[in-house]
């Protein structure tokens, strides 16, 4: 049969827009993506978990380990006890094999841990002063620079916080050798492999007004003020259950952020596994634009180091439980966050000064921030809040607002160049203040 020249042409027509329209819905459903990695990828993130070396030649669980995820951390096969087992005597055999691993699947690895008051070798134990920082920088030198050019990130330092009320240094062999001792880590670990992101690394960490996360921050920020080279902090986050999870969590993580450190989720895993707690994580970690990623410690319940607590996102039968869907969901419907940096960082899209806030003291209810302005001494300041926060005190400067209390305009009053103010959170403990302008004549 032959098709007349119009008939032909409608046809032609059909079947055009019969593959456009085929087009777009399977453009639409193929938007969301099948697993952990690459959902994760999509949003400019990392989806890992801790692996086992001796658990690399069960076909069950490498087939998750594969399929899943794109970030790898050694959970022993790093440590001291493990990489030195005699001083001077390195043992790279199951942490290249899990590296080599990595490497031949496409994913990042976060090496774990270059200094730590546990797990350490027979010999590390026993010595003290001089002798125990000189062993420790011999072994960050030795590690580091073995691991060189294959490793993203490090855990520089594990764990060097006391719990409880104190916000001090935990006591240790290591923390005895001198306060420096932090430092001097990541000062050897830089010099061994500049390309490593340098981590600290600790738990309960988790809840913003913990002495101990505070601690945490006020180290951090003062080795970004001194030049240490810090580039991340890791929060394990082993959370015994969903009422452990911190509702201010995502604080937390933003706080550090502003600092100008890279912040990721080292080690999470919830007892019970309750999909809600998986999934506020999961958004957590998306509304901060530099969380990097998360690692769950673990593959099934029963690779846990608390298996009893089925903590992870996979049963022993390597089968999905609620907690993935509701991580892969999240994953999948998060946007991709706002790349506006954080405050302290924000250029002014306005004016013709600079000014740049620095975070403060925290409460429960309310938290500071102060403000350095340069480029002129008559300046005029303008912070935006997200409602319903609301400044309750300022200083060194004479402020104003809109009608609606969340536009507050600063100026100078000859008390010089920083003032501050204190938010009232009112409810919403994750906003923090931006710098819109900043006038000076
Ligand atoms: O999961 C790890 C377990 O197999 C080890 O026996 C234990 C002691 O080294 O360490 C576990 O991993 C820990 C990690 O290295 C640091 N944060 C806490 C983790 C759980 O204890």
């Amino acid at each position: 049969m032959t098709v007349s020249t119009p008939r032909r042409a409608v046809l032609i027509a059909a079947v055009a827009a019969l593959a456009a329209s085929l087009a777009v819905g399977v453009t639409t459903a193929a938007q969301a993506a099948t697993t952990l990695g690459a959902s994760a990828a999509e949003k400019g993130r990392y989806f890992g978990t801790a692996v086992a070396a001796n658990r690399l030649g069960d076909s069950a669980y490498t087939t998750i380990l594969n399929r899943e995820f794109n970030q790898i951390t050694p959970e022993n096969e790093m440590k001291t006890d493990a990489t030195e087992p005699n001083q001077n005597q390195f043992s790279y055999g199951n942490a290249d094999r899990i590296v080599a691993h990595a490497r031949a699947n496409g994913m990042q690895v976060r090496g774990h841990t270059l200094a730590w008051h546990a797990q350490q070798p027979r010999w590390m134990e026993s010595l003290s002063g001089t002798a125990l920082r000189n062993a420790m920088l011999n072994h960050v030198t030795q590690v580091a620079t073995h691991f060189r050019g294959q490793i993203a990130w490090w855990d520089v330092v594990n764990e060097a916080f006391a719990d409880g009320s104190s916000g001090a240094r935990r006591d240790s062999n290591l923390q005895r050798t001198g306060n420096d001792w932090i430092e001097a880590a990541f000062r050897a670990a830089r010099a061994a492999d500049p390309n490593a992101q340098l981590c600290y690394n600790d738990y309960n960490t988790d809840n913003w007004t913990d002495a101990k996360t505070q601690g945490v921050y006020r180290m951090v920020q003062d080795f970004k003020q001194r030049g240490v080279p810090i580039d991340c902090v890791g929060f394990q986050s082993h959370f015994t259950g969903g009422s452990n999870y911190p509702s201010n969590y995502r604080t937390t993580l933003s706080s550090f952020a502003a600092l100008g450190v890279d912040v990721h989720i080292t080690e999470l895993d919830i007892r019970n596994a309750p999909a809600d707690a998986y999934r506020n994580v999961t958004n957590d970690c998306l509304a901060v634009p530099r969380c990097k990623g998360i690692t769950v410690w673990g593959i099934r319940d029963s690779d846990s180091w608390r298996s009893g607590e089925s903590p992870l996102l996979f049963n022993g039968s390597g089968q999905k439980k609620a907690a993935y869907d509701a991580v892969l969901a999240a994953l999948n419907s998060g946007t991709t966050p706002p790349t506006s940096p954080p405050p302290g960082t924000t250029p002014p899209p306005a004016g013709n000064c600079t000014a740049s806030a620095t975070p403060g003291q925290v409460w429960g209810d309310r938290y500071n921030t102060s403000v350095t302005v340069s480029g002129g001494s008559n300046w005029s300041v303008v912070v935006t809040l997200t409602s319903p926060q609301r400044v309750s005190t300022t200083w060194n400067g004479t402020p104003s607002w809109d009608s609606s209390g969340t536009v507050m305009t600063m100026r100078a009053n000859g008390s010089g160049n920083t003032f501050g103010f204190t938010t009232m959170t009112n409810g919403n403990s994750s906003a923090r203040p931006q710098i819109t302008s900043c006038t000076a004549s």
